[in-house]
């Protein structure tokens, strides 16, 4: 079966507004016994469970179903697991946290690293109206999101098996947590917002910036170092939680000029599953090196879809 898509999930959540486009599911009973103590650790992730025997995980705030629609969302606590199962296919479950502060949220989803046979989708709307979602993580397909939320709000967190697969054994649980910034940084994109005016940027630093929709592209400029010729230019996103998958693309300049269409391009990290690209290149002659970042082609975008640029001397 086809892997949803991060467009087709836009799709699906343009729906919930509408309750006649969703499918009618089975109202599937859920209330078998739960165990009562606290799972509060990580510990499960280093302890799959046998998922032939194995009941739905014990957590604090299982799902309550229906929950397909974010109205009849099970709410949930900051820093304590919610849990659930896909039991039919198109099953989307919605849980409600409520976040007390700005800062780094964490949107932390296990499932196949604790065993599971799902492949969750995750997708997280604000009350304010920011969205975000990932369908799989740096190191596996379970879903892991950070992003920095400026202010405090009410959050609806979405999952739905990617391959619309369903079971008992498609089981996950989800934390949400506030925690620190995942990277530090030199500073912000302030400029190059144009391939005319890049931005310049000494080796070694490290740039934040955010690509908030799909035409928004940054560009940065670096002189070939002196007596240096080999050099790497690095996303880091996805790898540390941001729902960006980006694409980096080069411009080398040669007697002030920049050519027409990029000689290199990147949209993941050859040595890891992550999205984040990374480009390494020797000089050859020219003067200075544009670079620019912009979303995947169908992948989203939105104002929590940050990044952090790198560009070392080898
Ligand atoms: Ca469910
Ligand atoms: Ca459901
Ligand atoms: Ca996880």
């Amino acid at each position: 079966m086809t892997r949803l898509s991060l467009g087709l999930l836009g799709t699906m959540l343009a729906c919930q507004s509408c309750q006649g486009c969703k499918p009618e599911l089975p109202n599937v009973d859920t209330s078998e016994p739960q165990d009562s103590e606290k799972d509060d650790s990580d510990s499960a992730q280093d302890s799959p469970v046998d998922t032939d025997t194995a009941p739905p995980p014990p957590c604090e705030f299982p799902e309550l179903e229906p929950n397909n629609n974010p109205g009849q969302a099970t709410v949930a606590e900051l820093e304590a697991w919610a849990c659930g199962v896909f039991e039919a296919a198109y099953d989307f479950d919605h849980f409600q946290v409520e976040v007390p502060y700005a800062g780094w949220l964490k949107v932390d989803v296990d499932a196949a690293e604790r065993g599971s046979s799902a492949a969750p989708f995750l997708f997280v709307e604000s009350d304010s109206g920011l969205g975000f979602g990932a369908d799989a993580g740096a190191s596996s397909t379970d879903p892991l999101l950070v992003v920095p939320i400026p202010s405090s709000g009410t959050f609806t967190i979405l999952l739905t098996d990617g391959y619309n697969g369903s079971g008992l054994d498609f089981d996950y649980q989800v934390k949400t947590s506030l925690t620190k910034a995942p990277l530090s940084w030199d500073y912000g994109m302030t400029d190059g917002t144009s391939k005319d005016a890049p931005m310049s940027m000494d080796w070694g630093d490290r740039v934040y910036g955010v690509v908030d929709d799909s035409q928004t592209v940054h560009w940065i400029e670096l002189p070939v170092p002196e007596g240096k010729a080999d050099v790497q230019f690095q996303v880091m996103a996805h790898r540390y939680g941001s729902p960006l998958s980006s694409t980096l693309r080069l411009f080398p300049r040669s007697d002030g000029e920049l050519p027409d269409k990029p000689t290199e391009l990147a949209n993941s990290d050859p040595d890891s599953s992550s999205w984040d690209p990374i480009l390494r290149l020797s000089a050859e002659g020219e003067e200075s090196w544009v670079v620019s970042i912009k979303v995947t082609e169908g992948s989203g975008t939105g104002d929590l879809y940050w990044f952090v640029f790198e560009a070392i001397e080898l």
